[in-house]
């Protein structure tokens, strides 16, 4: 239960990590219902709009200023249901309209461990709504028996990904019916590709597409990257962010998202040819700062824009051929593996997707935030 501390309230939370991002995780219940307050409480508790986010437990980064707000599911088919919320660190809006598929893979974890969601065997399956978008996904995790027999949510295993050091036990995360999750369609525009004219850039060519995450797909080498960059060389060239941004308010609108300005979507893909073995070569910009790996649906996205004839991305990445391809998604500490299962009959449908994530509670406590901004009592 939320609870007084001195001059404080203090507020039941488990900090996890999930996937390549991290954050607190709240019952949602817990929460005030007022969403202005709600929103109120969550800048207070991550320390936002202080761009260091120094008075609160954000990373400063919008990979660690991530929020997951977890509930029981409403419905008989869904066992869970979450709340992705995104705060930019200088910023002051808590934002719901898009998908986080890293911090979804602690969504089952949060809901073993503080007893949410009972495990059924050495492994539990649940389908877990995400509330954002509407897009429910099956997440397995491990959870053998302790010795008392009762069982627990295992964080070690075998698993690895890239931007992660180390193993830990696999979440396996498999989504259907993701396309359109913000943009409406899969390609908003009904065109795999458009070219649209940028302020001071001119003609460019770019795939706009959302298969669970927004995105726009453009060469590197025509914004004058190379697309093999690291973050900080991405992160340091005002000239080449203006350049993207620039695209990205007009690729906005042609995507019917309208002004953009303030929204942390669509997200900006640089491509180019693989150069480990992969499939093709990415840097994401989540949307002004580049990620370290790439978001989980922004992988899936891309993947799937691997996979159709005539996208930006299929013309520079390596075959895949198959109804069920592995495309693998090479980004700045790695690559992404994402499984597709295409439609037989219509290769263009991509129908699910499945990938593997890993998940760790880091921190169970209370998070504290002044009773000026909220006192519940
Ligand atoms: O696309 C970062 C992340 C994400 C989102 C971002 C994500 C996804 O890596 O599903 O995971 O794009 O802001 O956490």
């Amino acid at each position: 239960a939320v609870t007084r501390r001195g001059s404080q309230t203090a507020v039941p939370c488990l900090f996890m990590r999930g996937g390549t991002s991290r954050g607190p995780f709240f019952d949602a219940r817990l929460l005030p219902d007022d969403p202005g307050l709600r929103d109120a409480v969550l800048l207070a508790a991550m320390g936002s709009p202080d761009a260091r986010q120094i008075d609160g437990v954000g990373g400063a980064h919008p990979l660690t200023s991530k929020i997951g707000l977890v509930r029981p599911g409403a419905t008989a088919d869904v066992d869970l249901e979450w709340t992705f919320a995104q705060v930019q660190p200088g910023g002051t809006e808590v934002d719901t309209s898009s998908n986080c598929g890293n911090m979804l893979a602690a969504v089952v974890p949060f809901a073993v461990e503080t007893g949410l969601l009972v495990p059924t065997g050495d492994r539990t399956t649940a389908r877990v709504l995400t509330r954002n978008t509407g897009m429910v996904a099956e997440i397995t995790v491990s959870t053998p028996a302790g010795r008392t027999g009762v069982r627990h949510v295992a964080y070690e295993g075998p698993a690895r990904i890239d931007g992660v050091p180390g193993t830990a036990a696999p979440v396996e995360i498999g989504f259907v019916d993701t396309a359109g999750s913000v943009a409406g369609s899969l390609l908003p525009t009904g065109r795999v590709r458009d070219t649209v004219e940028v302020p001071g850039t001119g003609p460019v060519d770019v795939t706009l597409i959302d298969n669970g995450q927004p995105l726009v797909i453009v060469a590197a080498e025509r914004l004058g990257a190379t697309g093999y960059e690291t973050p900080a060389e991405i992160d340091a060239d005002e000239e080449l962010l203006g350049r993207v941004e620039a695209l990205r308010l007009v690729c906005g609108h042609a995507m019917g998202l309208g002004d953009v300005s303030e929204r942390n979507y669509p997200k900006m893909t640089l491509v180019a040819p693989p150069r480990h073995g992969g499939t093709l070569s990415t840097r994401s910009l989540i949307p002004r700062v580049c990620h370290q790996s790439i978001g989980v649906l922004a992988a899936v996205t891309a993947a799937t824009a691997c996979v159709l004839d005539g996208s930006v991305a299929r013309e520079l990445a390596a075959a895949v051929p198959g109804t069920e391809p592995t495309v693998r998604v090479e980004h700045p500490s790695g690559a992404f593996d994402v499984t597709l299962a295409r439609d037989p009959e219509d290769p263009r449908q991509v129908t699910r997707s499945a990938l593997l994530r890993t998940a760790r509670l880091l921190m169970a406590g209370d998070v504290l935030v002044p009773r000026s901004v909220w006192d519940p009592a």
